[in-house]
């Protein structure tokens, strides 16, 4: 090696110890965060590496296993990391693909890479990480293996033996140094999974997970077809036939399927580049703009009546799925999943329209079924509209007074206040009594809350204890939702831990996911843990959330000399109780509500509170032993 060599090759290794201490340091930037999600990211990475290679036209099988031993192992069939040296950095091109951040495009610029825009940070990543990863490669004729411990190599790229085969496979031990949690969960990963293989066709991906002995495979040949009948499963198509289109265009490839349902909801997905964009962008703009238009043209053309419909008029019982793929997608936003390429907006708009102008004229019925359908929302929604500019003076919402049930609190800056909502008029006056009035605010709810999956908004907005919710809270809800405009930052849904009160709970879930989801997405909606016993023993209280607890607090304290409480409802606690556990900030249990996962949320609150009874039936024996209360 001359002496040129050699310094570069040292500066080089430098240079990749010092970006991977700088991933092992802020993994957050990387990864965005070391909880369940981050975790969970390591695998995605690797994966989209599989997909690339599988869109590229080189692969049609992927394999992903959850170990015994806490390891992950992806496989694919593709041609394999090339195991040459590369001139430039002197080391295997799998070992600069393992070690190099960014190192993707190093290889083949020509490659068309859509697959992980979101972090797209690549397999060195992972591979900082991780504690261990064993990468295996073949390729011309041999398998190749490499070890790697915190990103730095500890073996060569060695030569194990020979096959006919090609493909890369990573095994990865997430680093529990870096994650405090390191156990992956199976319907995480199957939910990602199967997303992947509704959005590029074809694909085979397997899933096994050896610790519970469960697998599934997935490999869709109608795609976002396959992704559309998935998402109406647990509703009631009003037509057969799908609408669904693929096209390119100046290099972006638009696909879209969708089909209405007899739903309120609007269950709309868009993806760029495989990821979900949350918060939109020019692509979902450019998709609105042309079916407005569409349905508006085809209802002027066919003289079905003189309505002038708007977006929101179309959105009603809609389940569907836009993915496009764009070479060099700008993300936007506050979670970054919002699409900023302007050119997009045009290109799926003309694209959507000329496609969609042709179903129409091709399938008159379906076109007949979708017109009367949005302009019966639309009428729906236009007397809704009068009858609320009627009652004006009289309805809470409007008229900016709150309502009289709530029991306010002193504070006015939002960010220190609470709301908690509470089942029930005696629990409500514990509550009020047992408050700190300074910054809680105690809202009763005694009335049935309406099933919003079940109404049109028309009967929902009609619902005593949803308008005083609403009015309490503040920020109105959907379209018109603003959050400078909220009174608390913590709104706390509180009820009994028994069968009734769980469905309560699931009934204001399902509202604040249907009409007021930035409040989730806030992370300013709670439930309290209210305890179930109370334990007393030498003078000293103890409360415990449930029998497991209960097991738990007796190993420590013993089993002798104690009273034990069982509390039957929150009503049944003085006011001083209710504060003692559940509503003393330094001792009280919330859970904040997440939404990890929107397609999987949207399944569960249309099976639970949807009107198909099957898959309610299934849900509910698939899950018998998490949710023995569920009552549905
Ligand atoms: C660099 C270049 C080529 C393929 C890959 C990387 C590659 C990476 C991964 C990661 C997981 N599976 C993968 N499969 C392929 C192109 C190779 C060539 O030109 O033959």
């Amino acid at each position: 090696m001359s002496e040129n060599t050699q310094s570069s090759y040292d500066a080089g290794k430098i240079q990749v110890l010092e970006g991977l201490e700088a991933v092992r340091k802020r993994p957050a930037m990387y990864i965005g965060g070391t909880d369940v999600k981050g975790l969970h990211h390591l695998i995605y990475e690797v994966v989209d590496n599989s997909i690339d290679e599988a869109l590229a036209g080189f692969c049609n099988l992927i394999s992903v296993k959850l170990s015994n031993d806490g390891s992950v192992m992806i496989s694919d069939n593709g041609r394999g990391i090339p195991t040459g040296i590369h001139k430039d950095l002197n080391k295997s091109a799998v070992e600069v693909v393992m070690t190099v951040l960014h190192a993707g495009g190093k290889f083949d610029k020509s490659n068309y890479k859509v697959s992980g825009g979101l972090h797209g940070v690549g397999i060195s990543v992972v591979n900082a990480l991780s504690s261990k990863v064993i990468i295996e490669v073949k390729r011309d004729g041999k398998i190749h293996k490499q070890i790697y411990e915190r990103g730095i190599p500890v073996t060569e790229l060695e030569i194990i033996g020979d096959t006919s085969e090609t493909g890369t496979k990573v095994t990865f031990f997430p680093d529990s140094e870096i994650f405090p949690d390191v156990n992956f969960q199976y319907d995480i990963v199957v939910n990602r999974i199967r997303e992947l293989a509704f959005l590029n066709k074809g694909i085979k991906i397997e899933i096994e997970d050896e610790r519970n002995d469960k697998q599934k495979v997935f490999e869709f040949e109608n795609g976002l077809i396959d992704f559309v009948e998935f998402l109406n499963k647990t509703k009631t198509p009003i037509h057969d036939e799908l609408i669904s289109l693929s096209k390119e265009s100046n290099d972006v490839v638009v696909e879209l399927a969708m089909q209405y349902n007899d739903g309120y909801n609007e269950t709309f997905f868009s993806f760029v580049n495989n990821i979900n964009t949350h918060e939109g962008g020019t692509h979902l703009i450019g998709f609105r703009t042309a079916l407005t238009r569409a349905v508006n043209d085809y209802i002027k053309r066919k003289k079905i009546g003189d309505f002038r419909l708007t977006g929101e008029d179309l959105k009603e019982g809609l389940a569907g799925i836009l993915s496009v793929k764009v070479q060099e997608p700008q993300f936007e936003g506050q979670t970054k999943t919002k699409l900023g390429n302007s050119e997009v907006k045009g290109i799926v708009d003309s694209i959507v329209s000329s496609e969609l102008n042709t179903f129409f004229e091709e399938n008159p019925n379906i076109a007949k079924i979708i017109c009367d359908k949005c302009i019966m929302s639309a009428k729906a929604r236009d007397a809704a509209r009068k009858a609320r500019e009627l009652t004006r003076r009289k309805s809470v919402l409007e008229s900016g007074s709150l309502p009289g049930k709530l029991a306010d609190c002193q504070e006015k800056d939002p960010s220190k206040c609470e709301l908690y909502l509470v089942e029930g008029d005696s629990a409500g006056g514990s509550a009020k009594q047992g408050r700190a009035r300074e910054f809680q605010a105690i809202l009763p709810l005694r009335g049935k809350i309406i099933n919003v999956e079940k109404a049109r908004f028309d009967r929902i907005f009609a619902n005593n204890e949803i308008t005083t919710m609403i009015s309490a809270i503040g920020g109105n809800v959907g379209e018109e939702f603003d959050s400078s405009k909220l009174r608390y930052h913590k709104v706390i849904i509180m009820t009994d831990s028994d069968v009734d009160g769980n469905h309560i709970t699931t009934l204001l879930l399902t509202f604040f996911y249907r009409y007021m989801r930035p409040l989730i997405e806030a992370g300013y909606l709670y439930i309290a843990m209210s305890p179930l016993y109370r334990v007393k023993k030498d003078k000293k209280f103890y409360y415990v959330q449930d029998d497991k607890e209960l097991e738990e607090l007796f190993n420590k304290i013993g089993k002798e000399g104690y009273e034990i409480q069982r509390y039957k409802g929150l009503g049944e606690m003085n006011p001083d109780q209710l504060w003692n556990t559940t509503m003393d900030p330094d001792r009280r249990m919330i859970k904040k509500v997440e939404i990890d996962d929107a397609i999987a949320a949207d399944e569960i609150f249309s099976i639970l509170m949807g009107d198909k009874v099957e898959p309610r039936r299934e849900f509910i024996f698939e899950h018998a032993k998490e949710a023995k209360n569920l009552d549905v």
